[in-house]
């Protein structure tokens, strides 16, 4: 009968899902684009039917709150800096630790040695990690030449993360958190003075236009993280989850590979631009790397035995 027919039509239609995915960075940044390519992978291998609509640069949601918007499911995707959110759990904050890992090859054997805990500790708040990527290995800039800590003390400066607030007070200044997003502005009104990131975000924010010096001190490579809602990817049909597991799998080496290359045309930007690019003088990388150990310590009284377990693993990976 007639009917059949049209009971028929709605199994030859796709299913189609739409997510809306905040990613904190601007679309100039290597990581919002390596978020866009892995979204267009994901939207070819389904045929269009999963769906990603990326908002960048804090437009939709801001970093300290992407977290929380991913764990309740308000968005069921999102990108993190993760050690933004060390006072949730110190093994957010691990990568960011001054001269634990140092250069591309220990920051990676760092991710290997803490990937299970990370991940562990995202599933506790209905979180999966699908990739992680590195920044480029932090610097610290100013408008003033840092020589020594003692060239920092009353400094008001920039970080990212709570430990490296923590950090910047050990060495005499004064933290203060300020997205990256309004890192121009913060500079322009004297807010800050100096700060810590990397030559990607120094070059997205034209870090020439209000700071002189660049201190190359390769001081850690912290990591993003793209997360989904647990609940939302168990409601993906099984296809998509897989072809969001295979893009994935080559968004986190693409990603780490362009860390990699950025980091060394973002140094060459800033010096075309004008700034002084100068290595840490042997007594500030003492002091930093002074901070850094202390930090160390206090990380492992934080995380006990799990957290010794990571830093030994880590050792072993880096001694091999
Ligand atoms: N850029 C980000 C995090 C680390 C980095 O290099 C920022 O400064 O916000």
């Amino acid at each position: 009968m007639a009917g059949a027919t049209t009971l028929a039509a709605p199994t030859v239609l796709r299913a189609q899902t739409a997510w809306d995915m905040p990613v904190p960075y601007t679309d100039g940044t290597y990581h919002t684009q390596n978020v866009r390519w892995w979204v267009e992978e994901i939207a070819k291998a389904t045929g269009g039917s999963m769906k990603i609509q990326v908002h960048s640069n804090n437009s939709l949601i801001r970093l300290p709150e992407i977290l929380r918007a991913v764990s309740t499911g308000q968005v069921a995707a999102g990108e993190i800096l993760i050690s933004q959110f060390g006072n949730e759990d110190p093994f957010y904050e691990l990568d960011s630790i001054p001269f634990l890992a140092q250069g591309l090859d220990q920051a990676t054997k760092l991710y290997e040695a803490s990937k299970a805990a990370l991940q562990a500790s995202l599933q506790k708040r209905g979180i999966r990690m699908l990739y992680s990527v590195a920044w480029p290995s932090q610097a610290f800039y100013s408008k003033t030449p840092i020589n020594s800590a003692a060239d920092m003390r009353g400094m008001k400066f920039r970080t990212v993360s709570p430990i490296t607030s923590r950090m910047a007070e050990l060495l005499g200044a004064v933290p203060t958190a300020v997205q990256a997003s309004e890192v121009p502005q913060a500079f322009a009104t004297n807010i800050v003075t100096g700060m810590i990131t990397s030559g990607a975000t120094g070059v997205q924010s034209r870090a020439w236009e209000f700071a002189s010096q660049f201190v190359n001190l390769r001081a850690s490579m912290p990591k993003n993280a793209v997360l989904v809602n647990e609940r939302a990817w168990l409601r993906l049909p099984e296809p998509v989850r897989q072809a969001m597991l295979a893009a994935s799998a080559q968004a986190e080496p693409r990603g780490w590979k362009l860390a990699a290359e950025v980091e060394i045309a973002s140094v060459e930007e800033l010096r075309k631009n004008g700034m002084t690019i100068v290595d840490p003088t042997p007594q500030l990388l003492t002091e930093v790397k002074a901070v850094g150990a202390k930090l160390t310590e206090e990380w492992i009284g934080k995380t006990g035995d799990a957290g010794k377990a990571v830093i030994e693993n880590f050792n072993s990976r880096i001694r091999a």
